[in-house]
């Protein structure tokens, strides 16, 4: 009986410390300020600012929404006068205890084929997968015009 009881607990405390882990891992990764630009064509810009509260780096590799056909990863460079995206294969790295900030004229989320009967102001879910955190959901606003963001002072 004792015998029964100690594996009973033993299991009993092995599945709350894995939920207690697997929490913590996710807690590493915050996203904020989280928006995104649409256009009648169908596609869309995401841009958002992603902390890394852990020690380790960690790389965000891949997106992912059910409202676009595709989401890739680019970057915004200018070459001369000339502006154009490129596409990050290798995914965003995201040092530890730093932040990225994906933003116009830089690194972004490009929805390709996106739903075209989106209003503007719906929230469009996309998950966003890491190489060492949990996959995290957020849910950018489509809007035309970037929002007013916050004065840093
Ligand atoms: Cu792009």
């Amino acid at each position: 009986m004792f015998y029964q009881k100690t594996v009973k607990y033993f299991l009993i405390f092995s599945f709350f410390s894995l939920l207690f882990f697997s929490s913590n891992l996710n807690a590493e990764i915050s996203v904020e300020n989280e928006w995104a630009r649409v256009t009648p064509s169908g596609t869309g810009s995401v841009y958002m600012e992603i902390k890394n509260n852990g020690n380790s780096d960690d790389k965000l590799l891949s997106a992912s929404s059910d409202k676009a056909g595709m989401v890739m990863i680019h970057r915004s460079i200018r070459e001369g006068d000339i502006s154009k995206m490129i596409h990050i294969h290798d995914g965003i790295t995201i040092p530890g205890n730093s932040s990225v900030s994906l933003k116009p004229g830089d690194y972004h989320l490009m929805l390709m084929n996106l739903d075209k009967n989106l209003p503007l102001g719906d929230k469009i879910s996309i998950i966003l997968n890491f190489e060492k955190n949990n996959s995290l959901e957020i849910n950018p606003v489509a809007k035309l015009r970037p929002p007013k963001m916050h004065a840093h002072k």
